[in-house]
């Protein structure tokens, strides 16, 4: 279905066929406007940016691109094309048709489970929303603010579900959605990560390569659901999901890029003195931002885990894909757990352990992109491997909460941590050095001292593109 953006909201799902929709979202649409310009991007309200924007819903041809000022950006509501004849492919229901309408008995845990993954979204916007100051090119603040539009729509995404299907009580939490901020004592977001601080570009990096991989995760699992208005809306959103991951790999890439170069430039291991970070400090973001998104999965061991699959609500990653009985009550999951002193695996019933399951499929595909990097290090003939640290590190969710364990997986005392955790965590020296780096560079083609140029233009526009025009 083609998306329409001569109404005020862009949508491809007839919105003008449903008056009372319509007004309640257009009701909506200016507190969201009033939102995005307290809490988005802070001064470039007014400037013109590269951005793209959806044209449709199918895998080709679905963007274009141009200079727009964020506040117009055409935020509406796009699902993917439904699937005729789809059926239920998992838990209880499995078999039966999908649910066009909120089944009554799982009204309220769908509707938690939408208002959950729907506050993430502007809660991300709020964590980067002083990010444009220092950003390190015009091609990197372009990325950032495209990343931004679209965790707003991402917000439409969620609030239309909620407006379309949840009646009073929907339209309370699509307002409540505006209401909450990233740590606020008061009223703080729902997730954990999401309270976090994204202080500097290098957090924002390792934020769009872990963070929003967990948010791929999610909506992967979100999009196998029998409620198919989230279904399909989740597949849309998986594929703006796809740039955020891309920014965040090819921009830790590139820092790495950049401290490689000098270390083999000058000969030394220490590149701070040339403006650059070192890779042990890019280790300890690392350990940092991986472990915190570990903990958006939610505990190992999880009856909500299990209810949501049996319902039907929210499946496996890639569950059409695995040759099972998709229903899982007779199978058995390993499970890392606490035993004796040591951390080991351990089989548990699969339906309590898909957090866990979805977490290692998670951590799986963050492995590819440390490979990646690694590669970088080795072209350049440094011996210095990056690592992702062992699933008990650092958590404060699940089986492993509040223990100290090492970045090999080991348990130790609290003394032993509190003498070490400097070599594991991002130390203050550390955020105070690549604070110190946090200069704007705004010149076209240009990049601060401790990034490469990425290897291509965003849609293959030359280097030195006005991706954001200062006038
Ligand atoms: N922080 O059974 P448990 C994205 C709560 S990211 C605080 O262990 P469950 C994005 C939990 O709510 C994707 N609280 O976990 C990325 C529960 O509370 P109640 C976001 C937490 O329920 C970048 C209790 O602890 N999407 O899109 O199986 C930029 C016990 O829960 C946390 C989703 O999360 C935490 N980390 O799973 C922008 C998908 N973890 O019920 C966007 C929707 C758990 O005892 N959400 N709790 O009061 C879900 O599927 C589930 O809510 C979770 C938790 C996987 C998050
Ligand atoms: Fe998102
Ligand atoms: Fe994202």
């Amino acid at each position: 279905m083609a998306i329409d953006y001569i109404e005020r909201i862009p949508n491809n799902v007839d919105l003008s066929r449903d008056r009372r929709l319509q007004r309640a979202l257009e009701e909506w649409q200016p507190r969201y406007l009033d939102w995005w310009r307290e809490m988005g991007p802070e001064s470039y309200q007014g400037l013109d940016v590269y951005l793209r924007t959806a044209t449709s819903v199918d895998a080709k041809g679905w963007a274009s691109f141009g200079h727009v000022k964020m506040p117009e950006y055409r935020w509406g509501i796009f699902l993917a094309e439904p699937e005729a004849g789809r059926t239920i492919g998992f838990g209880e229901h499995k078999g039966e048709p999908v649910w066009q309408e909120v089944p009554g008995e799982y009204r309220g845990v769908l509707r938690r489970l939408i208002v959950t993954q729907g506050d993430t979204e502007p809660a991300s916007v709020e964590q980067q929303r002083h990010l444009g100051h220092t950003a390190p090119s015009l091609y990197d603040l372009r990325n950032l603010f495209q990343v931004n539009v679209e965790e707003g729509r991402h917000l439409w995404a969620m609030v239309y579900l909620l407006h379309a299907y949840f009646g009073r009580d929907g339209r309370e939490e699509a307002e409540t959605l505006l209401e909450r901020r990233s740590g606020d004592e008061d009223k703080p977001r729902i997730l954990g990560a999401f309270n976090e601080k994204t202080p500097d570009w290098l957090s924002f990096f390792m934020f769009t390569y872990f963070t929003d991989r967990d948010g791929k995760y999610q909506l992967a699992s979100l999009a196998e659901s029998g409620f198919d208005p989230l279904a399909r809306t989740c597949r849309f959103m998986l594929t703006e999901e796809a740039h955020h991951m891309f920014v965040g790999e090819t921009g830790i890439g590139r820092v790495i890029q950049r401290t490689c170069e000098l270390m083999r430039e000058h000969k030394v291991h220490d590149v701070a003195p040339f403006g650059a970070i070192n890779l042990d400090t890019m280790q300890r973001y690392l350990n940092f931002h991986y472990s915190v998104s570990l903990d958006l999965f939610g505990s190992e061991i999880s009856t909500n885990a299990a209810n949501f699959y049996s319902m039907g609500l929210k499946g496996r990653f890639e569950e059409g894909r695995r040759e099972d009985d998709h229903r899982l009550t007779d199978a058995f999951y390993p499970v890392l757990a606490l035993d004796g002193g040591r951390v080991a695996s351990r089989d548990e019933p699969a339906l309590t352990s898909l957090n866990a399951r979805l977490r290692d499929d998670y951590s799986t595909d963050c492995a590819r992109g440390v490979v990646r990097w690694n590669q970088v290090i080795k072209r350049h003939g440094i011996d210095f491997e990056l690592k992702l640290p062992h699933q008990a590190f650092n958590r404060r969710i699940g089986a492993f909460a509040n223990m100290h364990v090492t970045p090999e997986g080991e348990v130790i005392s609290k003394e032993t941590w509190n003498a070490a955790v400097d070599r594991w965590l991002p130390t203050e020296q550390d955020r105070a050095h690549v604070q110190s780096l946090m200069k704007p560079v705004r010149e076209p083609g240009k990049f601060a001292s401790w990034i490469a140029p990425p290897a291509r233009g965003i849609n293959n526009q030359p280097a030195d593109f006005q991706y954001v025009k200062f006038s």
